[in-house]
């Protein structure tokens, strides 16, 4: 038996560690731990709720807008304010943006070189290169002159010993198994992808100002007028100018990155074996489709346990507890239950190895990332469960897609429980809110034509509100099911809880000893060396770490944690 640990796992957000242990050249115990500790929801504790979403934005650089999104709704649920036509509209062409271009760069810089291998591409023939380019997609900058260029420019990098980013990585291993070719033309999407992906955000600065952390949020609407007829407004120029950028990411979408997550993807369908995890799959449902209380949603809401598709459950709020058993928090009430994030509490009590360490001690606690649970039970939450809710909830273009993504790898439904179904999933998800978008666009060209409502005014001010009142707001991000929990006292707030994707996700053990769904997902994984345990990323990557989104307490003693010195 090895233990293997990976610290820091890197290509993420935020301090992960993986602590394994490997038997026969498999995965067969998996504990994983944020080690890192940092803060938003304290700090919230007696402020204006109006504020809190320009706060807990800041959770996280990655999934700028998420915390933003369910902050204002846990607001507006808590003091009854109804966003406009426009706000709505608005919201959903931001969290959409936000989702497509954060999927685009986990597979391509996140994701893309535990299964690429970059070293291999310089031996790549530029021509035969260009002939499974183009015998893939349309798309036109898939010439041999142009592979040429590419393969030349990372040789030179190779020659100047400036890998950078590709520095470190276990170039060469068995796993790996891309032909020389394949690695080529990810290597050179992996290029584009960076230029398309900063190209494309530049939408988030034309619906909120800019990018990371929008600033056209506002609790009961929006602060991004709309006006056909005036230039300092979201008019009929912009709309144009959106259009624009949706059809081109749409474009790249479809005409790169789904054809290069199949390419790849039909080389590893062994990794349709591996990666399951808990088999329990949560989804709040996201895109409001109208303006009422319990809007039809765009990606359904729902349950699915023991991966039944057949039987998809209703989302019921009330059953999420967060346990503490084995992170370094202490509850009031003892260690062993579960609280609701109503009456969540965030105690922070390190007693983990002062670094650095050889181990953690995974018999007691562990991570500074809580456990949450749903009716007792660990979920795995992101676009897995989403695509898989609204495949069993009957979402046309969802069964569609996944239809004929399982078509071309040759393969049954059955895989999509796996690291592979998590990385196509994402993929698939990506396409159908680059279809989408447009038609929110088109509903809010038609809508502002006639309405220029953005902001539910009857709410602002917190003598409209009840004394003591409280609210939850539900958002999908790009990892998950997001919900703020908020308590509001005197138009002050009392309590505020987040509980977050990456903590459903890589969350500890629970008080009963269930592992997290990065624990349950990590048994069996093969690991061929465990010197290298490019395995182990796979898919720990195929969830898309955010450890910065997973932990978000504060350390209210302020005690130091680390010195830096520099020379
Ligand atoms: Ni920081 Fe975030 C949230 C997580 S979502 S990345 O919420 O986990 O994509
Ligand atoms: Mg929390």
């Amino acid at each position: 038996m090895t233990r293997v640990v990976v610290d820091p796992v890197t290509r993420i957000e935020g301090h992960l560690r993986i602590e394994a242990e490997v038997n026969g050249g498999a995965v067969s115990e998996a504990w994983s731990s944020s080690t890192m500790f940092r803060g938003v929801e304290l700090i919230l504790k007696g402020r204006d709720p109006r504020d809190a979403w320009a706060f807990t934005q800041r959770i996280c650089g990655v999934c700028t807008t998420v915390h933003a999104i369910a902050s204002i709704r846990a607001v507006e649920n808590a003091i009854g304010a109804s966003p406009p036509p426009n706000a709505r509209l608005l919201r959903n062409l931001i969290i959409a943006s936000q989702c497509v271009q954060d999927h685009v760069i986990h597979f391509y810089h996140l994701h893309a070189l535990d299964w690429v291998d970059i070293v291999s591409a310089l031996s790549a023939d530029p021509a035969k290169t260009a002939s499974l380019a183009q015998s893939i997609s349309d798309w036109p900058l898939s010439s041999a002159t142009h592979f040429a260029a590419v393969q030349n420019r990372v040789k030179n990098f190779v020659e100047r010993g400036q890998l950078g980013p590709f520095a470190n990585a276990y170039w060469g291993h068995s796993a790996y198994k891309l032909p020389a070719e394949a690695n080529l033309m990810a290597v050179a999407h992996y290029l584009e992808a960076l230029d398309w992906q900063r190209e494309f955000i530049r939408i988030h600065a034309v619906l909120g100002g800019k990018n990371p952390h929008l600033q056209g949020f506002l609790v009961g609407g929006a602060a991004t007028p709309v006006d056909p007829d005036q230039q300092a407004s979201i008019n009929m120029g912009s709309i144009a100018g959106m259009r624009d950028m949706i059809a081109r990411a749409r474009d790249f979408v479809t005409r790169v990155y789904i054809p290069d997550l199949l390419a790849v993807a039909s080389f590893y369908t062994d990794w349709a074996g591996y990666g399951g995890g808990v088999g329990n799959y949560l989804v709040y449902g996201e895109y409001p489709e109208d303006d009422g209380p319990q809007p039809q949603l765009f990606f359904p809401s729902g349950v699915i346990r023991n991966r039944d598709l057949t039987a998809v459950e209703p989302f019921d709020p009330e059953k999420i507890t967060e346990h503490i058993k084995h992170s370094w928090y202490d509850y009031a009430g003892g260690d062993d239950g579960g609280l609701h994030p109503f009456n969540g509490e965030t105690r922070p009590n390190y007693t983990g190895p002062e670094p650095p360490y050889e181990r953690l001690d995974t018999d007691g606690k562990y991570s500074w990332l809580k456990s949450p649970r749903y009716d007792g039970e660990p979920m795995e939450v992101g676009p897995l469960s989403r695509m898989l809710v609204a495949y069993g909830s009957g979402h046309p273009r969802v069964q569609e897609l996944v239809g004929s993504v399982l078509d071309k790898l040759k393969v049954g439904p059955e895989v999509l429980f796996s690291t592979l179904g998590r990385v196509a999933a994402r993929g698939i998800e990506t396409l159908v809110l680059a279809e989408r978008m447009e038609g929110w666009l088109d509903e809010l060209a038609a809508n502002m034509a006639s309405d220029l409502r953005i902001h539910d005014n009857e709410k602002w001010e917190p003598s409209s509100w009840p004394s003591e009142c409280s609210g939850a707001g539900f958002h999908e991000a790009p990892r998950g099911a997001l919900g703020h929990w908020v308590h509001i006292e005197d138009g002050a707030i009392r309590n505020y809880q987040c509980v977050v994707p990456s903590t459903w996700n890589a969350g500890p053990r629970d008080a009963a000893g269930k592992r997290g769904p990065y624990e349950e997902a990590l048994l069996g994984t093969p690991v061929a060396d465990a010197g290298q345990p490019l395995e182990i990323l796979r898919t720990v990557h195929s969830f898309d770490p955010c450890m910065a989104c997973g932990v978000h307490v504060v350390d209210t003693k302020r005690r130091e944690l680390a010195r830096v010195r520099i020379p």
